[in-house]
């Protein structure tokens, strides 16, 4: 059986062996649920960068440029980190290339390992199945808070798990802290987390609909995943070979 395992940090990553791996990469609120959002509302693929700079510029090339930093949409790019600013038709058929302050970090520190997944609770069913037939051992990284732990990313770590117990092992104690948590949160999440320290620094920017939206479980059936530069999203070609 392969094996389920959590870290709690990018900072982290140095005690993991990545090769030969799945990666679900994590960053619940709200980087990789509006990267889920966005491939559901017809985004073609999406480039995680970790610079403004580097995200800038890929205007150049007719991509949609994304960025955050502390919560707020850095000035002079088209998009910031919410995922409703993905929703009104406006990324269909774009490449967007994105930077946030943790979210994008943890996908590109990950680069390391067989598969990268981008993970939501908005597709978290999706990528449990796409995990149940790739048969490798899983680490989810959270993206955290600036190198800290954060307990959004690791409800969701504990979500993943519960949704994999039968078919995975649980290789050490993160996973099954991750488990407990969730266990303790999952019939209200956002009062659970309501102490936490960035659903406190979002409600400060008054983007408590957020929230709520990415806490939703299994609402897109997308797969984010990166190949060679970019994420893709191969749920697509999997209903086209099943269609
Ligand atoms: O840290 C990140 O990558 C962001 O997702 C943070 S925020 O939700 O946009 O504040």
């Amino acid at each position: 059986m392969p094996s389920i395992d959590v870290c709690y940090s990018p900072e982290l990553l140095h005690l993991y062996e990545l090769k030969g791996k799945a990666v679900v990469a994590v960053d619940i609120l709200r980087a990789t649920s509006t990267m889920v959002a966005a491939f559901a509302h017809g985004a073609t693929d999406i480039i995680p960068v970790m610079q403004l700079e580097e995200c800038r510029g890929y205007a150049e090339q007719g991509c949609l440029t994304a960025a955050e930093r502390n919560g707020i949409k850095a000035e002079g790019f088209d998009l910031g980190n919410s995922p409703f600013a993905y929703m009104d038709g406006n990324v269909k058929g774009r490449t967007v290339a994105i930077t946030t302050t943790n979210g994008t970090r943890a996908i590109r520190m990950s680069e390391a390992a067989d598969e990268i997944i981008v993970g939501a609770f908005l597709n978290l069913e999706a990528v449990a199945q796409h995990l149940r037939e790739l048969q490798l051992d899983v680490l989810v990284v959270c993206a955290g808070w600036k190198g800290k732990f954060n307990l959004e990313d690791t409800l969701y770590a504990g979500a993943l798990a519960e949704r994999l117990q039968d078919d995975f092992t649980f290789e050490n104690d993160a996973t099954l802290a991750s488990l407990y948590l969730y266990h303790a949160a999952k019939h209200d999440m956002v009062s659970f987390l309501r102490q936490s320290s960035h659903v406190q620094r979002l409600e400060n920017l008054e983007i408590h609909k957020d929230i709520e939206f990415c806490l939703q479980h299994d609402t897109y059936d997308v797969l984010p995943v990166w190949k060679k530069d970019r994420l893709v999203d191969i749920s697509l070609e999997v209903r086209k070979l099943e269609s």
